[in-house]
């Protein structure tokens, strides 16, 4: 039939909830630490200040500050809540409690401008904002309310540390009745064409992929782990990891507000780090940098690789440089609410450092021929399609997107061109889709692509991905000038870097006469890639 199954069974244990009206918060709550244990167990250590946060700490906050958003503060089921932090100890409560009580998350990087934070706040529909302090200048030309994570000497504005201070003995949730096919939150991504859109996850995608975590976390983790998290949280990654997968394992997580490598080190040493989602820039940076630092190690068990491939050969070069720790690739998208793949034994993963796992339990896949659309026998290279409970519903707002990604039957097209063996291994062998991925980060072409084309002396542009070493891939233009315009390359960077966020800055332009396209118009991305590779070796 061309359809690949997963091999793995979830087992009883993990079977995925079917009850209707199951709340991803609810969920979540109930997997905490048991009950004697809770009081005690750290989840959150913040790297910065050493404050940390227990398990029973964190239930009891949740409680808190989803009874004053619900009481106090009148959100209720459907109301979008824009949040704009970092990774902190606030931000799981901050998941949790609107979860709770049926409103719906939407998450934003906190490097982003006023402007693409104004689209989101716009475009989602957000009724409330909860801002970090050194933000909120970006959210107040918004007109959203907003809440302030922490107090701040602006008296204006209420905190979400004030308001579980004002609830702090509420005993229980708010009752809210929720349905597993309510939305839950709202992620944004550029999927395979144009700018950022609205993901649609509903309760249900998550209770999936959480409990799937689970069952990848019984082979991987345990509550004895000490994890350290500078994947970020607003980003489908960090927030299944470190908002609801881990704190169902029950395990201790040391967070930094943002990556460094020196202080990754530094957190691996004090706090006897064992386990690390990562992205591949960081296991680049672990093999070009790591021995001549002198730091200690070896608590090190595991280390993750996600969010943009992985070179066979990096892989491998890690693997000699660190034999103690095991490196495990994984593989998903904000669409399919996460992980798609994974291995669940060392043994495989480092069978196959060209891969980026296996499929996990209850996801199928189908890859599909380019240019027939017919479903392809193993080891045949073509798209990826996916289908499990954890697919997005929809494309907020976007049928047309929503159709071209997802078909009648349930079928996530992910972008990505790959092949899966005759085990059941699936290798991503290059992306197809338009995305850019700059260190595991989004980075659309359609919406630099517009920003260039506001510069009056720009006739035309295309942005297309150049391969660089360290970060994954940077950004390149190609761009049409105004005939007799002297513009530099240099003017075009800075340009364009004034109005986006930092990670998403063209890094390279070259002139040319014009943009090549096919006859709908299309810009024929493939066209400039071939040239631009041309280009750099000539
Ligand atoms: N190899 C090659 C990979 C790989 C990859 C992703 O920003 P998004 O939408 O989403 C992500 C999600 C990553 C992720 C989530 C949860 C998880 O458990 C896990 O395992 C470690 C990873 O990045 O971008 C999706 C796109 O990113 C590329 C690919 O093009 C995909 O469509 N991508 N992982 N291992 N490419």
């Amino acid at each position: 039939t061309g359809i690949y199954h997963s091999l793995e069974k979830l087992g009883t244990k993990h079977e995925i909830p079917t009850e209707q009206n199951l709340n991803i918060a609810s969920l979540v709550l109930s997997q905490f630490p048991r009950a004697e244990l809770a009081d005690a167990k750290i989840a959150f250590i913040d790297l910065n200040t050493n404050h940390s946060v227990t398990y029973g700490e964190l239930r009891r906050s949740v409680y808190s500050l989803a009874t004053a958003l619900f009481h106090g503060l009148e959100v209720r089921k459907g109301d979008v809540v824009f949040l704009l932090s970092p990774n902190s100890v606030l931000y799981s409560t901050i998941c949790l409690a609107v979860l709770s009580i049926g409103a719906i998350l939407t998450t934003a990087n906190p490097l982003n401008t006023k402007t693409e934070i104004a689209k989101q706040v716009h475009d989602s529909g957000a009724k409330l904002a909860i801002s970090t302090p050194e933000e909120l200048h970006k959210l107040v030309p918004t007109g959203v309310p907003t809440l302030l994570t922490s107090s701040s000497s602006d008296e204006k504005f209420l905190s979400v540390e004030e308001l579980i201070e004002g609830c702090y003995d509420s005993q229980e949730l708010p009752h809210v009745h929720v349905e597993q096919s309510d939305t839950a939150a709202i992620l944004y991504s550029s999927g395979t064409t144009g700018v950022s859109k609205g993901v649609v996850l509903t309760h249900s995608n998550l209770i999936t992929i959480t409990k799937l975590f689970c069952w990848s976390a019984d082979v991987s983790a345990s509550q004895d782990d000490v994890f350290l998290a500078f994947i970020p949280m607003f980003h489908i990654y960090g927030l299944m990891f470190f908002g609801f997968g881990l704190l169902c394992v029950g395990v201790t997580t040391v967070l930094m507000q943002k990556y460094n490598f020196q202080g990754m080190l530094i957190a691996i040493e004090k706090y006897k780090v064992n386990n690390i989602p990562a992205v591949p820039p960081v296991i680049h940076a672990l093999v070009k940098h790591a021995s001549k630092d002198g730091c200690d190690l070896s608590s090190l068990r595991r280390i993750g690789s996600g969010a943009a491939p992985l070179s066979k050969e990096m892989s491998q070069e890690f693997r000699k440089m660190f034999p103690w720790v095991e490196l495990r690739t994984g593989y998903g998208l904000t669409e399919s609410c996460g992980g798609a793949t994974f291995f669940a034994s060392d043994k495989d993963a480092k069978a196959h450092p060209e891969a980026c796992g296996k499929l996990i339990p209850s996801f199928c896949a189908k890859v599909m021929d380019i240019e027939t659309g017919k479903p392809l026998p193993p080891n045949k290279e073509g798209e990826l399609w996916l289908k499990s409970g954890s697919i997005m519903k929809e494309y907020l707002g976007n049928t047309e997107a929503t159709a071209a990604t997802v078909d009648s039957e349930r079928w996530l097209r992910t972008g990505d061109l790959g092949y899966i063996d005759e085990n059941g291994v699936v290798c991503i062998v290059e992306r197809i889709k338009e995305l850019i991925k700059h260190k595991g980060y989004q980075v659309a072409p359609a919406e630099l692509e517009s920003v260039l084309l506001s510069h009056p002396l720009i006739v035309d542009a295309a942005v297309i991905p150049v391969e660089d070493e360290e970060t994954g891939q940077i950004p390149m233009a190609y761009v049409v000038r105004r005939a007799g315009s002297q513009l530099s390359e240099d003017q075009v960077i800075q340009f364009v870097a004034g109005q986006v966020a930092p990670y998403k800055k063209v890094r390279r332009v070259s002139f040319i006469d014009n943009i090549p396209r096919s006859a709908a118009g299309k810009i024929l991305r493939k066209d400039l890639v071939s040239q631009s590779k041309y280009q750099l070796v000539s």
